[in-house]
């Protein structure tokens, strides 16, 4: 008899069948002469009741210890999924020790047991989440034509500005870890036209906050011959569809988590505000922030206060984006540039037309106090058929954050890497 998982045994057609069943003990419950054993395996938790021959075993059966067990599925309204397993066979495969985690335990200390806390029912939910997320991901740009690159995590110049670079010793040299796969993407769009890839970005982030990661994930998407507009309504198409897939992949997730369905089955297109209107929104809020001033994550909880739904900021100034970013040529204050906000997370997406003029591009580069000679290759591409192009990059994480609900980024990924943490 082979062994079947949880979700498959919870079911009115395995009434009175004689099942096998293998995982771990998440709850005990000891009576004079039963144990009530709750069992979980990746697919849910089931009760096994333990009496008789197998009593004096299943009393033995540390929280966490690995059994597997023979025995007869019975319906049971008071039982979690309505059904129970009386078992009839028994057999420690890996005695537990005391597990540390216990209720009440503080998420410092589930932070540091990060390891074990993330056999628990809410992480396993949320990956099972973030794994649909990573898969619609690629079924998003597949059935639009767009083909998957690689890029190098080791660069040499900066993306996003040096602020928060990770450097690291390359041989007898200096190198630094990606923060975007952007600069080289621009490259492969000459051969490829339609690119987008999943990878992990880096940010030396000193700040700590709640949606900050030093280690992310990032979807991002390049094309040739796609304009700004075009840009947007594909960030807004992906998230879309993402959401799609979790409603119709995630059901007992999302309830799990409080999350409803309706709230994630948006439609584009998204809100498209300006820069300059979201000041003045933010001054009405009571902000300080004068026209040119970078929007942090307190301005963009503010401005996504009361909305279900993401929406764009458009036409950030110039000084507030990366150099890369292109001037509107009818208003060169301010870039051909946006980010997609989403309700409390803020900034999930940002993105935008990039320079496809080199002697443009060269005069940005040394305005924003960089050096050409580090940017060689990249001004390169300018020489041989520029197209103009644009691009996104997607912050999976907050992304999850905000499907699930999180309060705070480090649990949309397994093992999280802030200012402060890289163990486990
Ligand atoms: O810096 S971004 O706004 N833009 C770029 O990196 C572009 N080069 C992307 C592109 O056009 N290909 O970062 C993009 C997104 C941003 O909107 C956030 O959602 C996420 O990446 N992001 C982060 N997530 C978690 N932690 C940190 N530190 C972080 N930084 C950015």
């Amino acid at each position: 008899m082979d062994f079947l998982h949880v979700k498959d045994v919870l079911s009115k057609e395995k009434e009175g069948k004689e099942v096998k069943l293998r995982g771990w003990v998440y709850r005990k419950r000891e009576q004079k002469d039963i144990v009530f054993i709750i069992l979980r395996d990746s697919t849910g938790i089931i009760q096994l009741t333990c009496k008789d021959e197998v009593f004096k075993i299943a009393q033995k059966a540390t929280i966490e210890s690995s059994i597997q067990v023979k025995g007869i599925v019975k319906e049971d309204k008071r039982a979690p999924g309505g059904f129970e397993v009386e078992v009839k066979e028994l057999e420690i495969v890996g005695l537990a020790e005391r597990f540390p985690i216990t209720r009440d335990k503080s998420e410092e200390f589930l932070r540091d047991v990060r390891h074990l806390w993330i056999r628990s029912q809410k992480m396993t939910k949320i990956f099972k989440i973030r794994s649909e997320v990573f898969y619609a991901i690629h079924e998003f740009f597949r059935k639009r034509g767009f083909i998957e690159v690689q890029s190098p995590s080791i660069i040499t110049a900066a993306c996003e500005g040096g602020a928060t670079l990770f450097e690291i010793k390359y041989f007898d040299k200096k190198a630094y870890l990606t923060q975007s796969w952007q600069l080289y993407a621009e490259a492969m769009i000459y051969s490829l036209e339609k690119i987008y890839t999943i990878a992990p970005s880096f940010r030396a982030e000193k700040s700590k906050t709640f949606r900050h990661l030093a280690e992310y994930w990032h979807a991002e998407a390049e094309a040739a011959w796609m304009d700004m507009k075009s840009c947007m309504k594909l960030a807004e198409d992906l998230v879309c569809f993402i959401c799609e897939k979790i409603v119709e992949k995630c059901k007992e997730e999302l309830e799990f988590f409080g999350r409803k369905p309706k709230d994630l089955l948006i439609k584009p297109p998204f809100e498209r505000k300006s820069y300059s209107e979201a000041i003045d929104i933010l001054k009405k809020k009571g902000f300080k922030i004068k026209w040119g001033e970078d929007l942090g994550a307190d301005e963009e909880k503010a401005l996504t206060k009361g909305y279900k739904k993401p929406f764009f900021i458009y036409g950030y100034p110039v000084k507030c984006k990366a150099f890369y970013h292109m001037p509107d040529p009818k208003d060169p204050k301010i870039t051909k540039s946006f980010d997609l906000l989403a309700p409390r997370v803020g900034e999930i997406i940002g993105g935008g037309q990039r320079i496809h003029d080199k002697a443009q591009l060269i005069k940005k580069i040394k305005d924003f106090g960089l050096d050409p000679k580090d940017y060689e290759w990249y001004i390169d591409l300018r020489k041989y058929g520029s197209v103009p192009h644009s691009g996104f990059g997607l912050g999976i994480e907050r992304l999850i954050m905000w499907i699930i609900g999180l309060q705070h980024i480090m649990d949309a990924i397994p093992f999280p890497r802030t200012i402060r943490r890289y163990y486990p």
